[in-house]
């Protein structure tokens, strides 16, 4: 029995010292510790033994399960301690190593010319106004003379969330409710986002943004939206162009007008930009209908004004020579990053 032990002993510190891994160290400790382990059948068979004979042995048997337990102990702190060198020359960070470069984004075309637009016209006066995406018929449309029968209040081309429930179609809601809210002298700008049942195609998409302005006080003429608007072109595209404006209709406006710029491109030649008439259209204008004014509460016999309407993606793409809306809302960086 007791060489038995001996042999035990060694063959255990033998094995032991050849592992490299836990459980290794483990397939071990069940190999002479285990229930079927080899010091435990020992152990087991002491039974039969005289007194004297066992507690010798006993002794001896429990030294031997000490002795294999701290070698065990000793390589499983061994083992661990050389993983987690391993894993620390691993994770090791180079601290000395120069940082990434982060790339900087870059304004949205839209957003660039929207505040390029705000600017020009904070610069005469006028204030930024905002107001709701999700519009009622009653502000998008009731509050703006639109005919109760106008197309453009058709389910074909107008977003309803419900009945009385849109989203936008433009943005002179927030004009509207501007008029019911303030007196006059007013002088304001309304740009966002806008929403129309369109089919995209090059020039059309089913969200949009406009800016549009307003402008009611005492005297207020058709000379006065002239000046305005000239201004507008000549900060928008250069000094040198020069404005007409045509006869037009809109339902919010009597008299109503569009507005031309001389070609920023060829100077009036004719060119591509403006398909050989020299003249490029950019906007849609009017002295606010009575009818309007008088629905927001204002007297229509003290005060008169003036309002415009300008899509923000034409005015990019004429001045950034984009071709296609679409491009707009891809998101394609190459495209997008081009606008710094
Ligand atoms: C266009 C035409 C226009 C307005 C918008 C407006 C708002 C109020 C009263 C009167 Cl509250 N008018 N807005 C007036 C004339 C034209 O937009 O073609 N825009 C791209």
């Amino acid at each position: 029995m007791q060489e038995k032990l001996t042999k035990i002993l060694s063959e255990a510190k033998e094995q032991l010292e050849k592992a490299t891994q836990l459980s290794e160290a483990e397939e071990i400790r069940v190999k002479f510790l285990g229930k079927k382990g080899e010091l435990t059948s020992i152990l087991r068979s002491m039974g039969k033994l005289e007194p004297e004979e066992r507690k010798k042995l006993g002794m001896a048997a429990n030294n031997a399960r000490n002795e294999i337990e701290a070698m065990l102990e000793k390589k499983k702190e061994a083992v661990k301690g050389k993983v987690k060198d391993i894993k620390l020359k691993a994770e090791a960070i180079d601290v000395t190593e120069p940082g990434k470069e982060v790339e900087l984004g870059s304004k949205h075309p839209i957003t660039v010319t929207i505040e390029e637009m705000t600017s020009i016209f904070e610069s005469m006066g006028f204030s930024v106004t905002e107001g709701p995406e999700v519009e009622t018929v009653y502000y998008n449309f009731d509050a703006l003379n639109a005919e109760p029968n106008h197309p453009a209040r058709d389910m074909t081309d107008t977003f309803y969330i419900n009945k009385d429930i849109i989203l936008r179609t433009q943005t002179s809601p927030v004009q509207a409710r501007t008029l019911e809210k303030e007196k006059p002298p007013i002088m304001i700008l309304a740009p966002g986002r806008c929403f129309r049942c369109d089919t995209p195609d090059a020039t059309h998409s089913p969200m949009f943004h406009q800016v549009e302005g307003m402008v009611v006080d005492e005297g207020i003429t058709m000379g006065d939206l002239r000046g305005v608007l000239d201004k507008f072109a000549k900060d928008m595209f250069g000094s040198e162009v020069k404005t007409k404006f045509r006869p037009h209709h809109f339902p919010f406006t009597e008299p109503s007008a569009e507005m031309d710029v001389s070609c920023f491109k060829c100077g009036g030649k004719g060119c591509r930009v403006c398909k050989g008439s020299g003249w490029i259209e950019v906007l849609g204008c009017g002295m606010i209908h009575p009818n309007v004014l008088k629905v927001g509460g204002i007297d229509t016999e003290k005060y008169t004004g003036f309002a415009f309407g300008i899509g923000v993606e034409r005015i990019a793409m004429l001045k950034y020579g984009i071709d296609d809306i679409r491009l707009m809302y891809e998101n394609d960086m190459r495209f997008i990053s081009q606008f710094k």
